[in-house]
């Protein structure tokens, strides 16, 4: 059983509320040229028949491929992407020599997933449509800069994702009704990729966003915290699909940003991992759910960041790249996301520390950032001119965060105007 107690005091913060990075004397390094080498040849491996990990990952192959782009997109430029994943242009397979075979690009795979039946993208090709990976085919397509690809049926996808809202303004999955906050985040962020998100009050819009924002806020608990439905144990996975729909639809000022932010807070472990909620262990992957929204609401330095930098640093596989959920574990591509994901949020891949090598320090000023609200790059985010909401805690206040640089383009609600109902 994980100890969940807190390691916040540890922290050591600098004049920005940010810890200073750590010397990386005898710190385990980060393992940029693996990590690049197991993502570039996931796809060959996942496509063999005899995969074990490709066929029971066929379901939800879309995210897999979003979690690989971008991971990748974090570390080499668009250009490198493309060539080495053949994203907007068709590269051999790099199998054996005899095995070697041409495969379609990724965009192209993306629209061969495209269920014209029901106008959203299934996890695979002839599935059936789901704003799960509809949200993670338009994320795959954003960052290829192919969202204006003719072969995107806006009108439709618009229509598959706003017809999904129920009369109280939650969203149902695909036609078949099961409802979550996890698509809730997918139906906004969805909406916004794609410029058809009407503004919170705004009459006859796709969709009715207050009612939405009304909705994730009826699945908040008396810890602060959110779950998948009203009344549903809080979970660090659906707080960030609350907090981050509740940003898109910039209706922060309905959470309790104290109460959420020490609750997620509690979740840092004596190993330096955060947990999902009490009593559960580690993983790599709460690093992402929590750091995007404490960095939302503007609450990162209420973790150790240094402490959590450690830990997703041990669970790299030093021989074949890949991150795991927990040291000693098997890497996988959803651990591999999230992790070089946290560890840019928390900076450690883009502040320069004094001991670090030249090449080390040109490496750092090429990694592009993510944003916390679309789990894209910051660039890409940028490009769209995409819209949301986070929160600042005036200057000055002890502990306090100045706005993560990358979420400067959003509108900032002060701290105060939270509600504590
Ligand atoms: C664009 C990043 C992005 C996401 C899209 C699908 C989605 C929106 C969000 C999923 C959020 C979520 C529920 C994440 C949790 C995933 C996870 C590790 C679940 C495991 O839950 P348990 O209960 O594990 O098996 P614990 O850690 O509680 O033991």
């Amino acid at each position: 059983m994980a100890s969940d107690r807190k390691v916040m005091d540890d922290n050591i913060a600098n004049d920005e509320g940010r810890e200073k990075p750590k010397s990386s004397g005898n710190a385990t390094p980060f393992y940029d040229d693996l990590h690049v080498k197991y993502i570039s040849t996931l796809a060959t491996k996942l496509d063999s028949p005899t995969s074990y990990e490709g066929a029971v990952t066929e379901h939800l192959r879309m995210s897999g491929v979003y979690w690989s782009i971008t991971a990748l997109s974090l570390l080499r430029s668009p250009e490198e992407v493309d060539k080495m994943m053949g994203l907007t242009s068709q590269i051999r397979s790099n199998g054996a020599e005899s095995s070697a075979k041409q495969r379609p690009s990724i965009v192209d795979w993306v629209f061969s997933c495209y269920d014209s039946l029901t106008g959203g993208f299934g996890g695979n090709v002839g599935h059936d449509g789901h704003l799960l990976y509809t949200l993670s085919a338009l994320q795959i397509l954003a960052i290829a800069d192919m969202l204006d690809d003719p072969r995107l049926d806006r009108e439709a996808v618009v229509k598959f994702v706003s017809e999904l809202q129920q009369p109280d303004g939650s969203f149902a999955g695909d036609e078949w009704g099961e409802v979550d906050t996890r698509f809730s985040y997918c139906a906004l962020s969805a909406l916004s990729i794609l410029g058809s998100l009407p503004e919170r009050g705004e009459k006859g819009g796709v969709i009715d966003v207050r009612k939405a924002a009304q909705y994730v806020a009826s699945c908040r608990n008396f810890d602060g915290g959110f779950g998948c439905v009203p009344g549903a144990e809080s979970h660090a996975g659906q707080i960030f699909c609350c907090v981050g729909a509740l940003s898109i639809a910039k209706s922060l000022d309905l959470m309790d940003v104290d109460l959420l932010s020490w609750w997620l807070a509690e979740r840092q472990c004596d190993s330096g991992g955060l947990n999902g909620r009490p009593e559960k262990q580690a993983d790599v992957c709460y690093s992402w759910w929590i750091l995007s929204a404490l960095s939302i609401m503007g609450r990162v330095p209420w973790i150790s960041t240094v402490k959590l930098g450690e830990f997703i640093l041990k669970c790299q596989d030093d021989d074949d790249g890949g991150i795991a959920d927990r040291p000693s574990d098997m890497a996988d591509v959803f651990h591999t996301f999230f992790g070089i994901a946290g560890l840019s949020l928390i900076g450690y891949l883009h502040d320069v520390g004094s001991t670090e090598s030249d090449e080390e320090k040109s490496r750092k000023e090429c990694y592009r950032k993510i944003d916390p609200v679309y789990a894209l790059p910051t660039d890409t985010v940028q490009k769209l001119g995409l819209k949301a909401q986070v929160i600042s805690h005036g200057i000055g206040e002890q502990n306090c965060a100045v706005i993560d640089d990358r979420l400067q383009i959003y509108d900032v609600l002060d701290g105060v105007n939270t509600n504590k109902k």
